[in-house]
């Protein structure tokens, strides 16, 4: 029996060494982080991800884009522009979505050539629009929710980028206020908000700065983009975007501010910039922590990223084809949730429509899988396939045409 027993001990210190110093990889990608040597890639690759797999991580996915009914754009002349959408949300038995809305009699012109009446950038004299929808694909637009207010007001230049949030049974909208043409220094605004006892209004301003700019030389000191309002915490967790370090290099980071009353006071975190990378700001609940999408700008752009307290982000993987400007229905947004179920859909928007000449922006669906509720296969392959054209488009410039001349006159002359 002890000779037995023996034999079993060494037997279990032989199966175990054998596993902690097999060099060889197994063929079947094992679930869990096997106990044997890894490389840093491959440990990465068990650490950092919700799974070794992209399509058994529920933060990967592919997004498609479809064309939404019902927005008409003046035959693409420049004159009427869509931007911007706000999360969507699902109220009265229809979705919601705002959006900034311009209306001009010329497409955008420069600060430079701006007037009371010509606006100098795409969101400039602009209003806050919304849009009602039984899909999500073909949308009626309501008209205006937040006009620019009377001249003497904050914000009296131009409303837009605006976000919803729903706090004890009322709605309250924030917005980027504009006292000034965007341009003129910077995109220089902080952000402003509305309330209503509905979210088809009507919509009284704060006539406030909700959230201001940061004090002089320090990151946000110009500008509050892209304000952003969750339900965290028993808080509102307000993400936003700021573009700092001056043109022409300027770098577009993440901010958090909180607060316990929609009025505020909004106390921004001390570690901001809290997102080092993207542009504009879509975050949702996931599980116990927070999620974004991390869009473009930045060392980051490109990802998904998971904040387990809402506030240290790290990757949960790489994405292509992400939607600028992403608006999502997040059916969890004010629940207060631990539980975040995640987004499968939204609205984005398109910057680049037509020419410079006849600049405007459209709104456009996406869907994704980035949701706990649907398993969605095609979603999840790990490549998207462009053809040709599209890589073509990236043409060399001029001046890259000419610095590779240049060198290979160097490089033959010798
Ligand atoms: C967008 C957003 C903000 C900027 C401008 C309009 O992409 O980041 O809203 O001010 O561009």
């Amino acid at each position: 029996m002890k000779n037995y027993s023996t034999l079993l001990i060494i037997g279990y210190i032989l199966i175990t060494v054998n596993t902690v110093c097999a060099q060889n990889f197994p063929f079947i990608l094992p679930k869990e982080k096997p106990k044997q040597p890894l490389s840093t890639a491959m440990q990465r690759n068990y650490d950092n991800y919700l799974a070794p797999r992209p399509e058994d991580n529920e933060l990967y996915t592919q997004f498609k884009y479809t064309k939404v009914e019902g927005l008409d754009y003046s035959n693409d002349d420049g004159t009427v522009s869509r931007r911007d959408p706000s999360k969507i949300i699902f109220e009265n038995g229809k979705y919601y979505v705002w959006y900034t809305h311009r209306k001009t009699e010329t497409p955008p012109k420069g600060a430079k050539q701006a007037t009371e009446t010509i606006p100098s950038a795409d969101w400039d004299l602009s209003e806050i629009w919304y849009a009602t929808s039984l899909d999500g694909f073909n949308w009626e637009e309501q008209g205006v929710a937040i006009p620019r207010p009377p001249k003497q007001e904050l914000g009296h230049r131009s409303v837009s980028t605006a976000d919803i949030l729903k706090w004890k049974d009322k709605y309250y909208m924030y917005y980027q206020g504009f006292s000034e043409a965007s341009g003129l220094r910077g995109d220089d605004c902080p952000v402003l908000m509305s309330y209503a006892d509905s979210p088809d209004g009507p919509w009284t301003a704060a006539n406030k700065i909700v959230i201001p700019n940061g004090p002089k030389d320090t990151w946000d000191q110009f500008s509050i983009h892209d304000p952003y309002p969750l339900v965290y915490k028993d808080k509102i967790y307000l993400y936003y975007k700021s573009d700092f370090d001056g043109d022409p290099n300027l770098i577009r980071m993440q901010g958090l501010a909180t607060a316990d009353s929609p009025f505020g006071p909004f106390t921004k975190s001390k570690l901001n910039p809290v997102l080092t990378s993207g542009h504009e700001t879509t975050m949702f609940p996931f599980k116990d922590g927070i999620a974004a999408l991390t869009i473009r700008d930045g060392n980051e752009h490109n990802t998904v990223q998971f904040a387990k307290d809402g506030v240290n982000f790290k990757i949960a993987s790489m994405v292509e084809m992400m939607p600028a400007a992403a608006g999502p229905y997040v059916p969890d947004a004010f629940t207060n949730t631990k539980n975040g179920v995640g987004i499968t859909w939204g609205l984005s928007h398109f910057t680049n429509a037509t020419t410079w000449d006849k600049n405007h922006a459209i709104l456009v669906r996406f869907d994704c899988d980035l949701s706990r509720a649907i398993n969605d296969p095609e979603m999840k392959k790990h490549h998207v396939y462009h053809r040709p054209e599209v890589y073509f488009k990236q043409a060399l410039s001029k001046n890259q045409k000419e610095r590779i001349l240049k060198e290979n006159k160097k490089l033959t002359q010798q």
